[in-house]
């Protein structure tokens, strides 16, 4: 298991804009936002990347997403629209080796993503 900030942030160790908390997720802001709401939504488990949550990660995995659709309606983006991304691995831009949902809403969104 690695540690990373989000591990940190999971575990209270340091602080960060919460929006959303229970025993298996939590959800806060983006400290670099890329829209005007941009919010992670990560597990409590330490899973690396996408690509190596495994079969008994199925409930956590559709758990990240009914919150990331929980925290995009209390944000109030639901209605007009936001985008939910997931890096994986470097090459897609992923930089914190914690995996991470993010919400991004609040702006018109372009289509392919560079
Ligand atoms: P990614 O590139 O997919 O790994 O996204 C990582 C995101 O995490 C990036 O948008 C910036 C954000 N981030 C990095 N460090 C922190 C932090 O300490 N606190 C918060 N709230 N966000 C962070």
């Amino acid at each position: 298991m690695t540690d990373t900030i989000f591990g940190k942030i999971a575990r209270g160790e340091i602080e960060a804009d919460l929006v959303y908390e229970d025993e298996d997720v939590v959800a806060f802001r983006d400290l670099n936002p890329q829209a005007p709401t941009h919010l992670l939504v990560i597990p409590r488990k330490s899973i690396r990347t996408l690509s190596e949550a495994g079969p008994e990660d199925a409930e956590l995995l559709g758990k990240l997403l009914l919150v990331a659709a929980k925290v995009a309606e209390q944000a109030g983006i639901a209605k007009g629209g936001y985008r939910t991304v997931i890096n994986c691995n470097a090459g897609a831009g992923q930089t914190v080796f914690h995996l991470h949902l993010h919400v991004l809403g609040g702006r018109a969104l372009q289509w392919p993503p560079g």
